[in-house]
């Protein structure tokens, strides 16, 4: 055993210490299967203070360290970096080589403050079991995704997830009160008290919202609760394209103020997901695209959709077997693209009055990026917070002049390379197609001021 590893045994126990490389394969290989890299162990530390531990030990080594929640990410940021030409380290990785923290083992969920409307979660607690939790107190949490089961709190936070829910409640930094987290030299942050009124200086929460592991490694967080809201409805209706989606969504929140999801997707992923569940066609007849929406409320609530301008053609389903019917056609979208082969996964964000656009070009633009080939592109996506996930079935894993033409063509209409994915390994060279200059450097500053030996997640954010 190396120093390194007989520290690493030290500080976390040799159990929570894995270097055999069959287990190592799934932490180091991310969901997509697109990026995969080398780490020399995964440690599993139980508590802040093993990381503290951890961290300064990789410090004397010389290593860096790669911190992972539930590895449902989708941008390479979970993952450590390829080796590089040669076998030489991967990128940003000094000679100690990486080891990859797994926040999985910190479980712990405090009881639910239902005065302030507040919990306390673990780095490592599912977001399905987070929303369980909170539900079991009349409360719902504000972020909800297709990878509830698997996601974590930590994740989450580190890529500021927005999900299902972002029109009704926000991102996950809108959820953000504190946090408690371990910074590169080992010193620890708790400022878990929530306060919602509070002003003294910096809010190092919302600094870590989004920072994609590379300024701390997360260990809890304390996050905003909201009152359970029943559901009336949820409402499928097949449209002829994005611009009559976008258009029904705001005749929808016109008419029904409590519209808590609006999603969009079209034909081919339908057929997708038709395809790799055996499930029937939802409406009476096949559509170029669709938009789905759920609708906060009493029963009585859904008597509002007749004012909503919905087209001839759509199911409304009031109980929660049928609302979930109709959910499945866009939640296993992700699953059913999976299935087809190694996708190309672009999240980007666009004003919402250049969508229309936006979408007329999209398919040009990857062909002509693609060579004149005709790979399928699979639009999806929370239509109602400007957020579509562009997915290219079809080009080499390390092509990425797809993903080039897909962030430069959002970038050209005001939008951004991330909605909610991150930046991750993925796109960090795309950064400055949404940050300006000043920003990175602004964000470089924070960057080595809290990291200057450059220990955590290297290759990933900066270009
Ligand atoms: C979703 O909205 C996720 O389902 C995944 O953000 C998106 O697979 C994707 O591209
Ligand atoms: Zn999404």
């Amino acid at each position: 055993m190396s120093s390194l590893l007989r520290d690493l045994a030290a500080a976390v126990g040799e159990p929570q210490l894995l270097t055999d490389p069959g287990l190592l394969a799934g932490y180091v290989t991310d969901w997509t299967r697109r990026y995969r890299g080398t780490a020399s162990c995964v440690v599993r530390p139980g508590s802040a203070a093993e990381i503290a531990e951890v961290m300064r030990c990789c410090a004397r080594h010389s290593a860096a360290v790669v911190p992972q929640g539930g590895n449902t990410g989708l941008v390479g940021g979970s993952v450590p970096p390829p080796d590089g030409p040669a076998g030489q380290p991967g990128q940003g990785v000094m000679d100690g080589g990486v080891v990859l923290l797994s926040a999985s083992r910190l479980t712990k969920l405090g009881p639910v403050d239902a005065l302030a409307g507040q919990v306390t979660a673990g780095a490592g607690v599912t977001i399905s079991t987070l929303r369980a939790h909170a539900a079991s107190a009349g409360f719902e949490y504000g972020v909800d995704l297709a990878s509830r089961e698997s996601a974590t709190v930590g994740g989450t936070v580190a890529t500021n997830a927005g999900g299902i829910h972002g029109i009704r409640y926000g991102p996950t930094r809108a959820q953000l009160l504190g946090v408690a987290a371990v910074l590169a030299d080992g010193s620890v942050i708790n400022r878990l008290s929530g306060l919602p009124a509070e002003s003294a200086g910096y809010d190092l929460a919302q600094l870590l919202a989004g920072s994609e592991g590379t300024l701390a490694v997360i260990t809890a967080a304390r996050l905003r609760l909201w009152p359970a809201e029943p559901v009336a409805a949820v409402v499928l209706a097949g449209v002829a394209e994005i611009a009559e989606a976008a258009a029904l969504y705001a005749g929808l929140r016109a008419a029904a103020p409590g519209i808590r999801a609006a999603e969009y997707f079209e034909a081919a992923g339908l057929d997708l997901v038709r395809e790799a569940t055996g499930m029937a066609l939802p409406l009476g007849r096949a559509h170029a695209a669709y938009l789905l929406a759920e609708l906060a409320g009493t029963a009585p609530a859904a008597d509002r959709l007749s004012g909503a301008g919905l087209p001839p053609d759509a199911a409304v389903a009031l109980d929660g077997r049928g609302r979930a019917a109709l959910w499945a056609y866009r939640e296993r979208m992700t699953e059913a693209i999976g299935a087809t082969g190694i996708p190309h996964k672009m999240d980007v964000a666009v004003p919402m009055a250049r969508l229309p656009e936006f979408r007329a070009e999209l398919d040009r633009a990857v062909r002509a990026a693609a060579g004149g080939r005709d790979w399928p592109v699979i639009a999806f996506g929370h239509i109602g917070v400007g957020n579509l996930h562009v997915n290219v079935l079809g080009p080499d894993p390390d092509d990425t002049a797809v993903d080039e033409a897909v962030s430069r063509l959002a970038a050209a209409h005001g939008g951004s390379v991330s909605a909610e994915h991150g930046i991750g390994r993925a796109k960090a060279r795309w950064l400055g197609l949404t940050r300006r200059p000043a920003e990175i450097a602004a964000m470089r500053a924070i960057k080595v001021a809290l990291d200057p030996a450059g220990l955590l997640n290297p290759g990933v954010l900066f270009p």
